[in-house]
């Protein structure tokens, strides 16, 4: 499976600041280690970006692609960011993500466009102006929406990541399930299946900092048990990499050796 590693964001102090000053130890640390440890990809979320949203986004998919070299996810709401960000990178690692389109007609008519005129992946979070639906069919509906508008742009199937967006077990105990149907449900939208993606954490949000890597390892198996390809996760975190290969073992998507964890 595709690990996305979700370190580099502006939700951490440390990298929010690293961002505003535009210094690049405290970013590239953190990229080679993710990479270091196992992630594929790395979500680049500078947030809403307002301010100069553009020059921080070509700025950072510079830096990190300096010493990284695999291709980026890119996270921001902001389009002239999002352009800026896939002009900037480097497709010699391998094709960039708009992290991310959804059911939001604004959005999935400024981030679908991109994604056709840059050759990029996308991921389609299936929620709209009404919020995220309880039910897998109506996800699957969404789902059906963003894919009609790939069409439209010239996006192949094969390029969408479609995203159920895990609700936190402590507030919403019933859409754990209905998350996993989902991931399901994607898969038979399409021949061959459509791809998928999570963000992982959002599963164990509220929860004590006990229960929390249990809740996330878990549900990360159910998950790739019904064929998960890709989530945002924090590689830094041995224990989920560990239960990561261990599914990718048990699943025949690897080759069993008695030292696969190392691998
Ligand atoms: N789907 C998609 N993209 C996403 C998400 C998703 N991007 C954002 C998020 N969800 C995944 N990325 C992160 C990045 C950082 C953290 C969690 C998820 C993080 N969390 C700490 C925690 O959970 O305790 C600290 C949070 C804090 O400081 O408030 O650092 O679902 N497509």
């Amino acid at each position: 499976m595709l690990i996305i590693g979700e370190r580099i964001n502006v939700i951490t102090k440390a990298q929010r600041q690293a961002m505003l000053d535009r210094d690049k130890g405290p970013i590239q640390e953190m990229a080679i280690n993710q990479v270091k440890n196992g992630a594929g990809m790395l979500d680049i979320n500078i947030g809403p970006a307002e301010d100069k949203g553009d020059e921080l986004m070509d700025w950072i998919v510079k830096t990190v692609q300096e010493v990284a070299h695999v291709p980026l996810c890119l996270d921001t709401t902001n389009p002239v960011a999002m352009e800026a960000g896939l002009k900037a990178h480097d497709n010699s690692w391998g094709r960039a993500m708009i992290n991310s389109a959804s059911g939001e007609e604004e959005r999935l008519n400024m981030m679908m466009p991109l994604a056709g005129k840059y050759n990029s992946l996308i991921i389609g979070l299936t929620l709209n102006k009404q919020g995220i639906p309880a039910l897998a069919e109506d996800r699957c509906a969404i789902a059906a929406e963003i894919m009609g508008k790939a069409v439209e742009c010239g996006v192949p199937m094969e390029d969408i990541y479609l995203d159920p967006l895990i609700m936190p077990v402590p507030f919403s105990q019933e859409k754990s399930l209905e998350s996993i149907r989902a991931i399901r449900m994607f898969k038979e939208l399409n021949d061959p299946p459509m791809k998928t993606v999570v963000g992982l954490s959002n599963i164990s949000n509220g929860a004590p900092k006990t229960l929390r890597p249990l809740l996330n390892r878990v549900y990360t198996a159910l998950l790739m048990y019904e064929g998960l390809d890709s989530a945002i996760i924090d590689p830094l975190e041995r224990e989920m990499i560990e239960v990561i290969k261990t599914v990718d073992i048990l699943m025949g998507k690897t080759l069993y050796a008695h030292s696969y964890l190392e691998m």
